[in-house]
């Protein structure tokens, strides 16, 4: 078996910690996994297979020998460093949002549009979590009858906002047991006890950033520039795992009954849809897991060929990490 070196870009934050364990829990065919970080994470230590791995200090000069580079350390390094690396043979999986749009860049859902992979100009795009998230449960349903307009409302967890993201959440949850003032840094406003119904910045028309890539990206990924989508994304504070209440339209009848067996039947996906028995998908219950999780499947009493579902996914895992592994996977099938 022909392996592969693999270099990860952002090694020690909340993905690419994620990336490294997903590597090894997946036995990707590795000859050498180099880790890659700021100057000021350079020189902690991580193992891998048992063996110890230093941080390296990510430069131009990083990716010499390097066959495919797992970027997360957010837009800004992606756009400084994935040209070297690309540049150097390497090829690059990026999840920022720095790529996405790019015409000459595939973003790529392995369960919705693996073979997307191939049309690589030497970057692939990993979509934004939520986005991700979502796909993986609607492709089934439009594989079956062609969705014509998504309704979405977010609800996501600290951890979308990387390690900091979370500490900040339990150090809110401690300073306020401790009767000390809390502390507001990475989050426009406290979250505990919260909802903050911003993440990502805000555009000219009055959506976030992270709402609208939820917009484009369905479309790029599902190959359809009609579908349409409403969103509207939340922080919650929760610590890791997104929620999404969806209504779909559909252009054929998707009764909830069938919409359960095209569930059951879709790669990445498992349903929990028992009302009676208190069964349903919860972020705490789907941390840490690989698959994302549906049910709440009703229909939608106040359209002809509408359905109701709720979708939970870990957004650090299939969200990021596993997502750009399995794009990784993909590219070393041949
Ligand atoms: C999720 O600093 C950055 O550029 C990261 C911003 C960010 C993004 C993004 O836009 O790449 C934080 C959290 C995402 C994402 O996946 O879209």
């Amino acid at each position: 078996m022909k392996l592969y070196n693999v270099a990860v870009a952002g090694a020690t934050g909340a993905v690419g910690e994620e990336m490294r364990e997903v590597l090894e829990a997946r036995d990707f065919p590795i000859a050498n996994l180099k880790l890659l970080a700021s100057s000021r994470s350079a020189g902690k230590k991580f193992s891998y297979k048992g063996e110890e791995l230093v941080v390296e200090e990510l430069t131009k000069d990083s990716f010499k020998d390097v066959d495919i580079a797992l970027f997360s350390a957010g837009g800004s390094i992606s756009k400084e460093f994935a040209p070297a690396a690309v540049e150097a043979g390497a090829v690059v999986v990026d999840n920022s949002s720095a790529f996405r749009m790019d015409e000459n860049v595939p973003l790529v859902v392995p369960e919705v549009n693996p073979a997307d992979v191939r049309k690589h100009n030497g970057i692939i795009a990993n979509p934004n979590c939520t986005t991700i998230i979502m796909l993986v449960a609607l492709k089934p349903l439009y594989d079956y009858s062609r969705i014509k307009r998504v309704v979405v409302s977010s609800y996501q967890s600290a951890s979308g906002a990387g390690a900091k993201g979370m500490s900040e959440l339990t150090d809110q949850m401690q300073a306020f047991a401790a009767g000390k003032e809390l502390h507001v840094e990475h989050f426009a406003y406290q979250l505990l006890f919260n909802l903050i119904p911003h993440i990502d910045v805000f555009q000219d028309n009055g959506y976030t950033k992270e709402e609208m890539k939820m917009v484009h990206e369905t479309r790029k990924i599902m190959g359809d520039m009609d579908i349409t989508v409403s969103p509207t994304c939340v922080r919650v504070p929760v610590l890791r795992a997104h929620s999404e209440a969806i209504n779909i339209e559909t252009e054929k009848k998707i009764t909830p009954e069938k919409a359960r067996e095209l569930f059951a039947g879709a790669p990445g996906l498992q349903v929990i849809d028992d009302p009676a028995n208190k069964a349903y998908p919860m972020p705490l219950f789907a941390a840490g897991q690989d698959d994302c999780f549906v049910g709440r499947i009703r229909e939608d009493l106040s359209l002809e060929n509408g359905l109701n579902f709720w979708v939970v996914g870990d957004q650090i895992r299939k969200g990021a990490a596993l997502n750009a592994v399995q794009i990784a996977e993909e590219l070393v099938k041949g």
